[in-house]
């Protein structure tokens, strides 16, 4: 999610050494200004991170280490604002929450993510409410959301006002006990006033715990414009940046604590649901600095990895008994990890790999369609028994075709997955399988491309 900025970092560093003098220092400086610009840092944040950056390594003596322990102290520094960090839950239940800003900046979709994530990692009971009644379709679109992925939602299409409906869902939502509220806003194409007195009249009705200001951030140094104009009329209390994925430069998340003076809270980074991570200063830190994010990574996996269920499935995977079913479950928990590449730039390590390796999508891929294809075609003891696939061409035959696959594709698909299903038994009896055989297994395991 950072590559670019950590790129830039690493090449920095590499530009100093153990011990070295001024003018290194001044080298490196050097390009790290050059890349920070170019990752479109705002000038006034690269200024200030540099000078401090100097300073500081200066006065703990010229070398890598101290460099180093500068950089993370400075953009550290420069990723934090007053306010909170993460989501903050009132200590008066519901947690009210405004979601504002222009329209297409991404508040609808990134209302979902947030329900998903706070109900799939933190457990709470979490109500959307379908306030933008400016655009047909918005409430039509929250809607399916909740359904798409078991959301609960408060809407009422025959309101006029949104501020009414709000009022009504925040009652709702106390009387059902909700543990937070979140309220989709209209948006406008710019800033006007007409909106913005809705918005200001939502706030004193409500009186929300929290008001995010969604940013998209492919509108570069405009989305900290905004959110400054929005902060000046409303008073946010955090931002989230979203499209990530679609900015390849990536410097405006650097620049939004210190410019528009409020936290960065989340960051969303596709299209799909599971594609939104939280922003917390030290942590986003250490992954830019290539040192992984081991907490964040430990609250996604755990959150998602029921204990019992992992327990059952090594003892399935001890007996080789890994079958379609087990497939679709694991796959399923996978999609709610988000990106895959976005997770190994948690692990320790990976950061500078990560230009090499392509993200998998789960949900896309050739391959992963083909076995759900072939998996539909099955009977239920099928999916339970990959045996009975291999020891018979006629229900090879009948799945292929129900499958609209050739009968080729089946067999190999069918081989793949007694091959995984041998390789899991070996991992999971701990007896790591000698490295050719491993090679060998792996070029046979194409379900990822
Ligand atoms: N690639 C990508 N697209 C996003 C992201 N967030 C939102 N979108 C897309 O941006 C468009 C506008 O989003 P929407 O939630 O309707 O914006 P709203 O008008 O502010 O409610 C939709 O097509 C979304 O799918 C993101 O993080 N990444
Ligand atoms: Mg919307």
């Amino acid at each position: 999610m950072f590559e670019r900025i950590s790129e830039g970092f690493r090449s920095a560093i590499n530009k100093i050494r153990m011990k070295d003098d001024e003018k290194a220092l001044k080298r490196a400086l050097d390009e790290l200004k050059k890349n920070l610009l170019k990752a479109d840092v705002h000038f006034k944040v690269v200024k200030d991170l540099l000078k401090e950056v100097e300073i500081e390594t200066k006065r703990n003596g010229i070398g890598k280490a101290n460099f180093l322990k500068a950089l993370e102290k400075s953009l550290n520094n420069i990723l934090t604002a007053p306010g909170n960090y993460g989501f903050v839950f009132s200590p008066n239940p519901p947690t009210v929450v405004m979601m504002v800003g222009l329209q297409g900046s991404g508040k609808t979709t990134t209302t979902a993510k947030l329900a998903n994530y706070l109900k799939t990692f933190k457990k709470k009971k979490v109500l959307m409410v379908a306030a933008d009644l400016q655009r047909l379709a918005a409430v039509e679109q929250l809607k399916q959301l909740a359904e798409m992925n078991e959301l609960d939602i408060c809407y009422d299409e025959n309101a006029k006002d949104a501020i009414e409906v709000a009022k009504k869902c925040l009652k709702e939502a106390k009387e059902k006990h909700y543990d937070v509220v979140l309220i989709d806003t209209a948006g406008r194409l710019a800033i006007d006033e007409e909106l913005m007195n809705e918005l200001v009249r939502m706030k004193e009705e409500i009186k929300p715990d929290e008001i995010f200001y969604v940013a998209d951030s492919l509108t570069g140094k405009d989305a900290l414009n905004t959110a400054k104009a929005f902060d000046e009329k409303l008073g946010i209390t955090g931002v989230i940046l979203t499209k990530y994925d679609g900015d390849s430069k990536g410097g405006v998340a650097l620049s939004i604590a210190h410019q528009v003076k409020k936290p960065l809270r989340f960051i969303g980074s596709g299209e799909k649901i599971a594609d939104f991570e939280v922003f917390i200063p030290d942590r986003i830190v250490s992954r830019i600095m290539g040192a992984g994010d081991i907490e964040s990574l430990v609250e996604k996996t755990s959150a998602v990895i029921n204990e019992k269920e992992a327990k059952k499935l090594t003892k399935k995977l001890k007996k080789g008994q890994f079958n379609y079913n087990d497939f679709l479950n694991q796959l399923e928990q996978m999609k709610k990890l988000g990106s895959m590449k976005n997770l190994l730039g948690m692990i320790p390590g990976m950061g500078g790999m990560l230009k090499q390796i392509e993200d998998i999508d789960l949900e896309n891929s050739s391959e992963i369609k083909k076995i759900k294809a072939m998996i539909n075609s099955m009977t239920p003891k099928e999916r339970e028994n990959p045996h009975l696939i291999k020891e018979s061409a006629s229900r090879r035959r009948r799945i292929a075709r129900g499958a609209g696959l050739s009968v080729q594709e089946v067999n190999r698909i069918n081989k793949q997955f007694q091959n995984a299903a041998k390789m899991a038994k070996k991992f999971a009896n701990k007896k790591i399988p000698d490295m050719n055989e491993l090679m060998r297994m792996a070029q046979n395991l194409k379900f990822l491309k």
